[in-house]
């Protein structure tokens, strides 16, 4: 990106947005670049009319386009049909804009629950329309996996380069600790802290036998930073530890606890959904590129965002 680049990330006040705002000001931040965080306050992007006044007013050359309707497995259970046509909206609108003013790279998100229920493992970039994903998401996933769609057509017929990447379940500081409507990590982290502070038990939801690969909002941060710079196809590439780093929702939870340094009741609520079972995904194609990459230790990572919520727990979103 030789010239001056004005680079939009929409959904910058997130959880994604806000780590990739860290380590932008934190050594990223190259002396030709102006970044951009939007939020919707700065425009609705599931309204056209809305999504062209933020064009209008940043002109971006690049996006990270984050923007979305998200949400755990409970939230997307309850609303899968507006997971769909919200987040259908938004892609459809960041894509014709980004085409109609000529932005020369877009690097939008997916998600590894989006890919087929039915599956082989470890999941790669190649199976994503191999058959229906899981129906706790199935209104989210369809709408991700249109953004792939629209990619291709849109360099298909005008050469855009709008790319996506493929990211596992993130989790870092200023993630939605809302106990129904955020992710697993943040609801175990904003438990504990609850039930350390009131003397009450640790409730796990589910079994806690699912597995997960996660992966440190800051690690994909830099990920998605090089993602825009230097990857060049249009097929999405995952962006994730690797199969060995895959933990039962149970060592999840006991890393939280250590975290925590809860001494409490630990039980487990098998009345409510374990959802997916596993989603496990390569990061083989990652490692071509960046054989060398460092992620973070699950265990650092999380105490890092378990610290991040005790700091702010006044203003964080719960
Ligand atoms: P998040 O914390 O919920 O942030 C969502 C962002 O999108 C916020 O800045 C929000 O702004 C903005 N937004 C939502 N609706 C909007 C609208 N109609 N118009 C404009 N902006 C809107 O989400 P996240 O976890 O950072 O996720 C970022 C991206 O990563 C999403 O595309 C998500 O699908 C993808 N992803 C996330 C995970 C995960 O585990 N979190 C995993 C895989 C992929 P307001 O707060 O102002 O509404
Ligand atoms: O992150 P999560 O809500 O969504 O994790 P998914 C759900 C798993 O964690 C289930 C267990 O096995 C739950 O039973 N769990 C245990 C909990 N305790 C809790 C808790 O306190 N809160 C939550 N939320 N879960 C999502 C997709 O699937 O993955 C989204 O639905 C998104 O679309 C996201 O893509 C990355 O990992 O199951």
């Amino acid at each position: 990106m030789a010239d001056k680049s004005v680079i939009l990330v929409t959904g910058g006040t997130g959880l994604v947005g806000s780590a990739i705002k860290y380590v932008v000001e934190n050594g990223e931040k190259r002396a030709n670049e102006e970044w951009v965080f939007a939020c919707s306050k700065d425009g609705d992007l599931s309204d056209t009319d809305s999504t062209r006044a933020m064009f209008e007013k940043y002109k971006p050359t690049h996006i990270i386009h984050l923007a979305a309707m998200v949400g755990g497995l409970f939230r997307n259970l309850k609303y899968n049909l507006d997971f769909f046509r919200i987040n259908s909206k938004i892609n459809d609108n960041v894509l014709a804009m980004s085409h109609e003013f000529k932005v020369k790279k877009v690097v939008s998100c997916l998600s590894t629950c989006i890919f087929p229920d039915k599956t082989t493992y470890p999941i790669d970039e190649t199976m994503i329309h191999n058959g229906p994903p899981h129906n706790s998401n199935f209104g989210y996933s369809y709408a991700k996996r249109m953004i792939d769609v629209l990619n291709k057509g849109y360099n298909s017929m005008h050469g855009c380069e709008f790319t996506s990447v493929i990211p596992t379940n993130v989790y870092g500081p200023n993630d939605n600790f809302d106990l129904e409507d955020g992710h697993v990590l943040p609801g175990l982290i904003n438990k504990a802290y609850c039930a350390e502070r009131d003397g009450t038990e640790f409730v796990i939801w589910g079994t806690g036998a699912p597995r997960r690969q996660f992966i440190y909002s800051r690690d994909l941060a830099r990920l998605m930073i090089w993602v825009l710079r230097e990857y060049k196809e249009i097929d999405p590439i995952i962006l994730s530890v690797s199969e060995a780093e895959e933990v039962s929702i149970k060592d999840a939870a006991m890393s939280v606890l250590k975290a925590c340094d809860f001494k409490g009741k630990v039980t487990f609520d098998a009345s409510k959904s374990d959802g997916q079972f596993k989603k496990t995904a390569s990061n083989n194609k990652l490692r071509k590129y960046l054989p060398d990459f460092k992620f973070t230790p699950f265990d650092q990572a999380i105490k890092e965002t378990v610290d991040w919520f005790v700091q702010n727990y006044e203003t964080a979103r719960k």
